[in-house]
């Protein structure tokens, strides 16, 4: 079996006691096949060149590297969360085109690139991971590095139109066709990487999930993402869970939990939430007191400036509707602005009578599969789903809904307060077999068989 090699722009940490379902899928496979796993390790460097630090992990070596800051900026802050994050994710609006930017991109693809070509070896097998590194299979190639990579795209792939702003599109979309393999997270994903590829690059399909662009061919499928759901079934077995679970029953009595958890990215609609609450509770008000929204917007990327207006627009409109029709002991919405331990995370959707997973664009969206593997399948809560999220393809029988539509979701909320037990349960029935099927294993064997499938970049025709 060849060696397993992971590229993403950060390493897990193994001293994490709540790895997320990703971290573990991959370390999982990385401790199977033995491996590496590569990564910017969080620290930045001034004048001196990027030092390199490797450790073991069991049967897995661990290897990061540092950033020049003013790579660091230009890289991150820059191309890959001011262009890349917001386009991808149909937001021309906050993209930033600054030259600069790309500059930094291209520069940080190359320092992995050389830094990690020395600790390859002849049939490892690299599987590298989102947006942060579109470029490095080209940079890894120019250094004649000739093993299978891989590429796997965690958010949306934005339509031609879209992605044709981007002023580096030309050279971006040639960079991905040096994969062997491009993985994306769903249909309609592959279908706006096929236009790009036919209309834009005068490209053609040569055969099943293989494209010609200029001389360079690779494969494109689709793998939709998982989760561990046993395991997060098993979290909400924990005492921390049961301490949330109780928490709940106590401070809200007979009131029904709507569920939101998500970080506070403007990709996530939190704002459009609240409409959609708010227009439930004017149109519906046997609700007012009896049901309440219990939101987690975790921190994230809170230095640039997106994220700060996200946050204060979303504050605000909380504020309102807790001023509107709060009463002295119920609050339509408790907002919470911090992290919680994935256990408390289970135990708050196992309490949840409602999960309303409602992004205005995403990839997949774990949380709406962490939802349903939280539930009691005797009585099950209701999932609410964007059908603007990569999940909705696997998860039909979620109540899927238009986010930006706050009447009919506000409808949608109201339909999953109400749905008889019968309909609950076989509805969850069906989403569970889904998720615990289509899991984070199957995810990451199916990628891995694929890559393993490709001909290594040495037995090809010449790419130029
Ligand atoms: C990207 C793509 C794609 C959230 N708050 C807390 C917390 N979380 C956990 C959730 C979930 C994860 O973070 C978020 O995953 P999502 O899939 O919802 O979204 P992104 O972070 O945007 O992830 C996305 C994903 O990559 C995987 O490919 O699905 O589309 O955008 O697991 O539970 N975890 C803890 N505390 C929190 O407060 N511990």
């Amino acid at each position: 079996m060849s060696r397993l090699v992971v590229v993403s722009n950060r390493v897990a940490d193994p001293q994490d006691a709540a790895p997320g379902g990703l971290a573990i899928a991959l370390e999982e496979a990385l401790q199977r096949q033995g491996g590496l796993w590569f990564g910017w390790g969080g620290k930045l460097c001034d004048q001196s060149e990027p030092q390199l630090s490797i450790s073991q992990w069991d049967a897995v070596t661990v290897a990061t590297t540092e950033l020049h800051k003013r790579d660091h900026d230009s890289y991150y802050s820059g191309f890959c969360n001011n262009v890349l994050w917001p386009v991808f994710h149909n937001r021309l609006d906050l993209a930033a085109f600054d030259p600069v930017f790309y500059d930094g991109y291209q520069r940080v693809n190359r320092q992995f690139a050389q830094q990690l070509l020395p600790l390859l070896q002849d049939d490892d097998v690299i599987w590298v991971h989102d947006y942060h590194m579109i470029a490095l299979a080209a940079e890894l190639r120019a250094l004649g590095c000739q093993q299978r990579i891989g590429f796997f795209l965690h958010i949306p792939f934005p339509p031609l139109v879209t992605l044709s702003a981007v002023p580096q599109h030309k050279a971006l979309m040639q960079a991905l066709m040096a994969f062997d393999l491009v993985g994306l997270q769903s249909r309609q994903d592959l279908q706006h990487f096929e236009s790009y590829v036919l209309a834009q690059a005068d490209g053609r399909i040569s055969h099943r999930h293989h494209y010609r662009v200029h001389g360079e061919q690779t494969r494109c499928e689709v793998f939709p993402i998982g989760i561990d759901a046993h395991a997060f079934a098993a979290l909400t077995h924990t005492p921390q869970a049961q301490q949330v679970q109780s928490t709940m029953t106590q401070a809200y009595r007979q009131r029904r939990l709507v569920v939101g958890i998500d970080r506070l990215d403007y990709s996530k609609g939190l704002p459009e939430r609240i409409h959609a609450f708010r227009d439930l509770l004017e149109r519906h008000p046997e609700h007012r007191r009896s049901a309440t929204l219990v939101q987690i917007g975790s921190p994230t990327r809170e230095h640039l400036q997106a994220y700060a207006d996200i946050r204060s627009e979303f504050e605000s409109l909380c504020g309102a509707i807790n001023g509107d029709f709060g009463e002295l002991d119920w609050m339509p919405v408790r907002y919470i602005h911090q992290v919680l331990t994935r256990a408390q995370l289970a135990g708050l959707c196992h309490s949840a009578a409602v999960g309303l997973v409602t992004p205005l664009r995403d990839g997949m969206n774990l949380v709406a599969k962490e939802f349903i593997a939280a539930q009691n399948p005797d009585d099950p809560g209701v999932l609410v789903l964007s059908r603007f999220a990569g999940a909705a393809e696997q998860l039909q029988e979620a109540l899927l809904v238009n986010p930006y539509d706050a009447h009919s979701t506000a409808d949608s909320i109201d339909q999953a307060l109400q749905m008889p037990l019968a309909e609950r349960i076989e509805r969850h029935q069906k989403l569970l077999a889904r998720i615990q099927t289509e899991d984070v294993h199957w995810w990451c064997q199916r990628f891995l068989q694929a890559l393993g499938q490709c001909q290594p970049a040495v037995q090809r025709k010449p790419r130029f």
